[in-house]
């Protein structure tokens, strides 16, 4: 009979011998990641899964200040390119697949992490949306998908997998998420028509509908705790779920293993969204 501490030995050194074995889910692929702000950016741990499982990376940022600490990141990855990126411009997302052309390698992945709303209109009554904070909402969560898709299909000669990120707000109603919400359904409805045009060019187009999970965006959500709390109490699994587990979701579609799935949601919750109550 083993003691605890040489079980746990044993048990470790399986583990080691077993990764010695196991393929890296993304060796040989190479990544658009749209969406890292700072390292609690969902677009961030997606990135580290990314590299972890061998992907080379191609990486945006949003405006100058940014700019280093994507760099910063950059150091402990194997990245191709930074480039800067704001998607409500279209001559930066030409830019952008300008620059992934000059690489002349293939774009085998996309992941699309980004929104915007205006903050007080994620504050006020829905019904008080002005008509240019809806369409801003629009513009950046969910037409720049269908921009950024367009942008990379092109350059996914082998055939790809593109990526967002989701919220259960889309469908149901959430206190404050509002305009958001109306921009999560547009998004997951672009996602399901992009699958439909690009399935014959061997590119899958899938959303990621995660739990709450406390990045920046979220942070400036009044009574976000109580969100996290009431997840806590009433999902299936009675917790919070991890940037990490959202991350190792997005390498599963990324990756061969998910040759079959486009058009597809899938939920990353704790199960939230089987909940009547
Ligand atoms: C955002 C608002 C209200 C409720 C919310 C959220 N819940 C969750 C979020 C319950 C989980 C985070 N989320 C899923 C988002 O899509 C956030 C988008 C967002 C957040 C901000 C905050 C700062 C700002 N504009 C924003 N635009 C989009 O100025």
């Amino acid at each position: 009979m083993l003691t605890g501490e040489l079980r746990n030995s044993a048990r470790r050194h399986n583990f080691v011998t077993l990764k010695r074995f196991m393929a890296k889910l993304l060796e040989g692929k190479f990544a658009l990641i749209l969406g890292i702000a700072n390292k609690w950016s969902l677009a961030y741990s997606i990135a580290q899964a990314f590299h972890r499982e061998g992907a080379t990376l191609a990486l945006t940022y949003l405006g100058g200040k940014q700019k280093q600490t994507i760099e910063e990141f950059a150091q402990g990855w194997n990245v191709a390119a930074i480039l800067p990126c704001d998607v409500t411009k279209d001559d930066e997302l030409a830019a952008i697949a300008e620059s992934l052309r000059a690489l002349s390698r293939p774009l085998h992945a996309v992941v699309h992490s980004l929104a915007f709303a205006n903050r007080e209109d994620l504050s006020h009554p829905f019904c008080e949306t002005s008509r240019a904070g809806f369409l801003l909402a629009q513009d950046v969560s969910a037409y720049s998908l269908v921009a950024v898709a367009r942008a990379a299909a092109p350059l996914m000669t082998e055939g790809g997998s593109i990526s967002t990120l989701t919220y259960l707000g889309s469908t149901r109603v959430m206190p404050n998420y509002n305009v958001m919400g109306v921009a999560k359904a547009s998004l997951e409805a672009s996602m399901r028509y992009l699958a439909g045009d690009l399935g014959q060019q061997k590119i899958r187009v899938n959303a990621i509908s995660a739990g709450p999970v406390k990045t920046a965006s979220a942070r400036a959500v009044k009574d976000f705790s109580t969100i996290l709390d009431i997840t806590v109490s009433r999902a299936p699994l009675r917790r919070n779920v991890e940037p990490a587990e959202v991350a190792d979701s997005a390498v599963f579609l990324a990756s061969d293993l998910a040759r079959g799935v486009t058009g597809n949601i899938l939920f990353v919750d704790s199960g939230m969204h089987i909940m009547g109550f």
